[in-house]
């Protein structure tokens, strides 16, 4: 067989693979894997960016919600292939991993998240077309799943360069699928963030919503957005960037006076969720770099500890983003960066740039060496009271709370716990519940903000103790222990209201703040109680949204039906309760997730700030960290 056929059949073979298993490629195909698909073609452009060839990028979402991306670099090269005897372009949309090809230099990213390469989102794309301005004329081929069906077509004389893909999903592998405005915007944003003066425009049609992220001052301009909620102790972000080797590292970072620590750090414009060896050598730069100031300028008596990074983190919002030739992703989700000789070029420039800030401005260098003792004393006056409290031993599980109704399992791997508003809804909940694996712990009174306090007030909270003991993973950084689990999954339920949107929302500050790794595990369940009840001569219906009650409201047009509408979980009785909501037969879970911890973070800022507005609008339109998820 020649090398073209052997070529043809292997391309072949590939995209029925892709089209197989399109998991395997995409991750799943549900709303994420959809929004991937953009994503990789986006992600093309980025890296025309990144090689300094193209300063900006559209993407637009048309109303058949097909997609279009549109770059001004080079274009994909169209050149014959010598080997397979076909246009460069043909070869890029048809091979799987063929992305970096023809440029050595590239930063592009193998395996992990993204880099599956364009020839995957064709796979599984009822059809593409990709058109090239390249070489003084536009170049044009269309695929159907994957399949080329034109040759690559020379078409009208152009001057200028640049790439347009388009491409629609194939309904037949994803059941969904609708675009969402605030997903794409918010990846899109934080790579215009990360590719400073690159202009990236996204135009959504169904939504009628269209945005320009520019920001000349790329990560600096990250922290102001992140911070916009928050009050900073000195005006303007430390940024750092130096390009070193063949590597660019960027950093920036502000204090504010909040008791929260929020550092992103990427490898790539991949953000990495687990961190790595950039994050370390970024953390124990700042911890060297404001000790040594700190004791340069007598502000550390000789005989004083040394500030613990812990206590110089207290109410840092900082990013740490690097570019580097074939980074190694590891860890369980693959975000975790793990060349080792990134830690120390990392550590050594940011720790040149902190030390030289802080020479050069001393009023600030104060505040913040001031603020990191003030931490460090609450953390000792904190551990003093519970050295002699034994707090630790009221919080662990031996000691379970009298309000906790637990269930006869011991198994983790087969318990849940309901976490449920109020008495009344509390005890409906005790009652429907099958108590072999489900415990329910009713909360009543005021949940504490965790957001506004320092770990030894949120200790003293009462209803954060009960939490603690019920759950049994312990809080903060020395606590915490996932292996003392006692609920595989914690489920919250709370009423469909405004209030219980409070209330849930102050129940997940806390666990984003003080046991994320229940969220990131996937342990943590919002449970979803429904909205109406639509009774039809002998038959009801229970109703979750108000699309579905317009669907069977119009089903049952003439029949003479009956809407009640349920304002809270205690309107429910026990076995309602049972079996709208917590049978996991039958139920609605949506999983919390910190995909997009970010935004999170910055809603927490809305909802538990002091700015009334954005928060009604927020708890109106519910979370974008929750994804729907029927378990
Ligand atoms: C490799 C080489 C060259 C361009 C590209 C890749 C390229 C790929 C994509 C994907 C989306 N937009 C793109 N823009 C450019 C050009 C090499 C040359 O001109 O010498």
């Amino acid at each position: 067989m020649d090398e073209y056929n052997a070529s043809s059949i292997k391309v072949l073979k590939d995209l029925e693979g892709v089209r197989k298993r399109p998991a395997m490629y995409i991750g799943d195909t549900g709303e994420r894997g959809l929004h991937h698909l953009v994503f990789e073609v986006v992600d093309n452009s980025i890296d025309e960016a990144m090689a300094g060839h193209c300063d900006r990028i559209d993407i637009m979402i048309k109303e058949d919600n097909s997609v279009t991306v549109y770059d001004n670099g080079r274009g994909i090269p169209i050149d014959e292939h010598s080997e397979e005897k076909k246009a460069a372009v043909e070869v890029v949309m048809t091979t799987l991993h063929a992305g970096g090809k023809f440029d050595s230099k590239s930063y592009r990213v193998s395996g992990g998240l993204h880099g599956v390469g364009v020839s995957v989102v064709n796979a599984l794309s009822r059809w593409m077309e990709v058109e090239i301005a390249r070489d003084g004329y536009l170049w044009k081929q269309r695929y159907e799943r994957g399949k080329p069906v034109s040759s690559l077509k020379k078409g009208e004389s152009r001057k200028n360069t640049g790439t347009k893909t388009s491409f629609y999903p194939d309904e037949k592998i994803f059941p969904e699928i609708q675009f969402s405005y605030e997903i794409l915007a918010s990846r899109l944003r934080e790579l215009a963030f990360l590719n400073k003066g690159l202009r990236i425009k996204l135009n959504h049609i169904p939504a009628n919503k269209t945005a320009i992220f520019c920001y000349n001052g790329g990560i600096k301009e990250f922290i102001e957005y992140l911070d916009k909620n928050k009050n900073p102790i000195h005006k303007h972000p430390i940024y750092i960037y130096k390009e070193i080797d063949d590597c660019v590292i960027e950093a920036a970072m502000q204090f504010n006076d909040s008791y929260s620590e929020n550092i992103f750090s990427y490898a790539n414009t991949i953000n990495t969720i687990e961190g790595g060896t950039h994050l370390s050598g970024f953390k124990a730069a700042i911890t060297r770099a404001i000790n040594q100031y700190a004791k340069d300028h007598k502000l550390i008596k000789d005989n004083e500890p040394k500030l613990m990074g812990n206590d110089i983190r207290e109410g840092l919002t900082a990013v740490i983003s690097v570019n580097i030739p074939q980074p190694q992703f590891e860890g369980q989700t693959k975000t975790k960066l793990g060349d080792r000789r990134i830690e120390g070029l990392v550590a050594s420039v940011v720790g040149e740039g902190i030390s030289q800030y802080l020479e050069e401005h001393p009023p600030e260098a104060n505040k913040i060496t001031k603020k990191s003792q003030e931490a460090a004393h609450a953390r000792m006056a904190a551990k003093r009271a519970r050295d002699l409290t034994r707090r630790k031993n009221a919080l662990d599980s031996s000691n379970l709370p009298g309000k906790l109704a637990d269930c006869s399992s011991s198994n983790p791997e087969d318990t849940e716990l309901f976490i449920v508003e109020g008495d009344s809804a509390g005890g409906s909940a005790k009652q429907g519940r099958d108590r072999t694996f489900q415990a329910v712990l009713p909360l009543r009174g005021k949940i504490l903000n965790v957001e506004k306090s320092r770990l030894n007030k949120i200790l003293k909270n009462e209803i954060i103790r009960t939490l603690i003991s019920s759950i049994g993973v312990g809080i903060g950084e020395e606590d915490f222990n996932y292996k003392n689990l006692r609920y595989k999954k914690i489920i919250i339920m709370t009423d469909a209201d405004v209030d219980g949107a409070h209330i849930r929302t102050l129940l997940l500050t806390y666990f984003f703040r003080y046991a994320r790794e229940l969220i990131t595990r996937g342990n943590l369940f919002i449970a979803q109680p429904p909205l109406y009840r639509i009774m039809n001569g002998k038959t009801h219906k229970y109703i979750y949204s108000e699309k579905e009650k317009e669907k069977l409201l119009k089903k049952w047009e003439d029949a003479s039906v009956k809407i009640q509408r349920y304002k809270g979980l205690g309107e429910m009785n026990p076995n309602q309760l049972w079996e709208t909501t917590m049978d996991p037969e039958d139920r609605v879970l949506r999983q919390v997730t910190v995909d997009d911890a970010i935004e999170a973070d910055r809603l927490f800022d809305i909802l538990m700030g002091s700015e009334v507005e954005p928060r009604k609008e927020f708890i109106l339109e519910n979370a974008v960290f929750v994804q729907n998820l029927d378990v």
